[in-house]
């Protein structure tokens, strides 16, 4: 019988295009949590988009099912093969082709690393508006197709907000494209959207325009302590009236302070006391002095109303990189140090400080596990880690998951909120999709799927079962 190699070389042979031995294939088969993996006979590597088109027809073809894959730091399953399907991989796909100043874009391939975007715009005097602790690898194309949001959300929004045009191959190898640049182009239905956050089931992002911004004249950072969490909501209200320019706001329960400090010794104690919570805070402003006592000024307000317990404003790059490290180094250690069952939800500004009491209960209910909480306050938006204690068995772990996820998931939708602020749904948590989406809407998804990829060969079981 004919291998899924034999059949695409077929259709199709470049230099360097395939991997197929197992020594080769073998990271493209599991996600970077080591929560998620699978395996796969073929990972193709196209340089453009014309062989993307020439494979997705072949595969289309001979029912080969295909899972796009960037940079595989997706954290819900989307991005790895789960049952031996062929793995096209962005990653040499990796131009920057223009960059457009007067209409303040840059046109992309999809595998651009999102670091390797912002240090190009930064020779440019530019920046783009989403940033977030995977920029050295995730890519442009994945990050499309996950709608990502990370820490600067509440100035500039999510990649929704960000892509002005799009180029995508459906799965029978058609190229739909529209590398649009205008800001305003209202010219039937925005077919671009669909794509957007769709995972990967509705088709391949080959290329894409982004919109960028003009660099900041300045950047005032600031960690703040607070002892009382139930303050939260009054914080981000205060932030957003009293710093205009706004561009974070993180915070990060202790016990993920002490997560850091562990296993980077090296870390200091940021204050003289130790809080319940930390939060980040991060203004856009023009350059000066003016600007800057502006910003301490407006942190001292909030302390004379007891919105802030003790402050360190970052002096330097250096200082501003020290304190952010608070808020991304759980987010990379947790993987370091083991298993993580991780929930990424949204609930109510005001829900946020009950929220966190009943994360930390629970965790201390399943013997095991240690909860870890941080997120972006600004966005009312949760990362629950519970982060497997030394001692839990593996496969303890794994049968803790679905208990935790209907615990969890239960008191997000009590609290009118989402089961995924921005990671998606992938295959972590498609079963609990219902809970934040109406039967009509699933049922409307599917269709949109079935009319996209009639043989359903794109990422199945991505969001829905196949
Ligand atoms: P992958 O992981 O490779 O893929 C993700 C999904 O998109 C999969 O379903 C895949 O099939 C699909 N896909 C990938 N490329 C394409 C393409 N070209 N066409 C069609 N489908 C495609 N996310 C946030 O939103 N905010 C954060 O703050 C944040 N921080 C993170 C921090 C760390 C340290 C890590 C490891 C991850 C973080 N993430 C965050 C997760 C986030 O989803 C990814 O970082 C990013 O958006 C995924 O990009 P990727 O290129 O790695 O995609
Ligand atoms: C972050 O904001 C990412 O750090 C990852 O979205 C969240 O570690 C997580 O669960
Ligand atoms: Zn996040």
């Amino acid at each position: 019988m004919a291998t899924a190699s034999d059949l695409l070389r077929e259709a199709i042979d470049e230099p360097g295009l395939y991997l197929d031995q197992p020594t080769d294939t073998a990271a493209y088969a599991i996600d970077w949590t080591g929560k998620f993996a699978g395996t796969t006979p073929l990972v193709v590597r196209p340089r453009n988009t014309e062989t993307v088109s020439r494979v997705l027809a072949a595969c289309d073809r001979h029912g080969l099912a295909v899972v796009p894959q960037g940079g595989n730091t997706g954290i819900v399953g989307g991005s790895v093969p789960h049952q031996g399907e062929v793995v096209i991989s962005l990653s040499r796909m990796n131009a920057i082709e223009a960059f457009d100043a007067a209409s303040a874009t840059a046109t992309v391939q999809a595998g651009v690393v999102l670091q390797a975007l912002q240090e190009h715009l930064a020779e440019r005097d530019h920046e783009f508006a989403v940033d977030l602790a995977a920029r050295g690898s995730c890519q442009i194309g994945g990050m499309i197709a996950t709608n990502a949001g990370g820490i600067k959300v509440l100035r500039y929004g999510h990649m929704r907000e960000q892509v002005r045009g799009l180029e995508v191959v459906l799965a029978d190898g058609t190229v739909l494209r529209n590398l649009n640049r205008l800001k305003k182009n209202n010219t039937g239905l925005d077919l671009k959207q669909l794509f957007i956050g769709s995972e990967g089931i509705l088709g391949v992002i080959t290329r894409a325009v982004v919109q960028v911004q003009p660099r900041a004249p300045a950047r005032q950072t600031a960690l703040i302590g607070l002892a009382d969490r139930a303050k939260l909501p009054a914080l981000l209200q205060a932030c957003r009236e009293r710093f205009r320019g706004l561009s974070s706001l993180e915070f990060v329960v202790r016990d993920a302070i002490d997560l850091v400090r562990e296993v980077e010794p090296e870390t200091r104690e940021p204050f003289g006391a130790i809080y319940q919570v930390y939060v980040i805070i991060e203004e856009e402003t023009p350059a000066g002095a003016a600007a800057r006592e502006g910003f301490v000024a407006a942190l001292a307000a909030l302390a004379e109303v007891e919105l802030v317990a003790d402050a360190i404003v970052a002096a330097s790059e250096r200082q501003a990189r020290a304190v952010w490290r608070l808020r991304e180094g759980p987010t990379e250690l947790i993987g370091r140090l083991g298993l993580t069952h991780k929930f990424d939800v949204t609930v109510p500004p005001g829900a946020i400080p009950p929220f966190l009491t009943a994360m930390e209960r629970l965790g201390e209910a399943m013997t095991g596990f240690r909860p870890l909480l941080y997120g972006h306050l600004g966005d009312g938006n949760v990362h629950v880690n519970m982060m497997q204690r030394p001692g839990l068995a593996e496969a303890a772990f794994h049968q803790a998951g679905p208990a935790l996820a209907a615990r969890i998931y239960g008191l997000v939708a009590e609290h009118e909120g989402s089961i995924s602020a921005e990671h998606g749904i992938g295959v972590m948590k498609r079963d609990y999709l219902h809970l934040s989406r109406t039967a009509e809407e699933i049922a409307l998804m599917r269709r949109l799927k079935a009319t996209l990829d009639p043989n359903g060969i794109l990422n199945p079981g991505v969001i829905f079962t196949a």
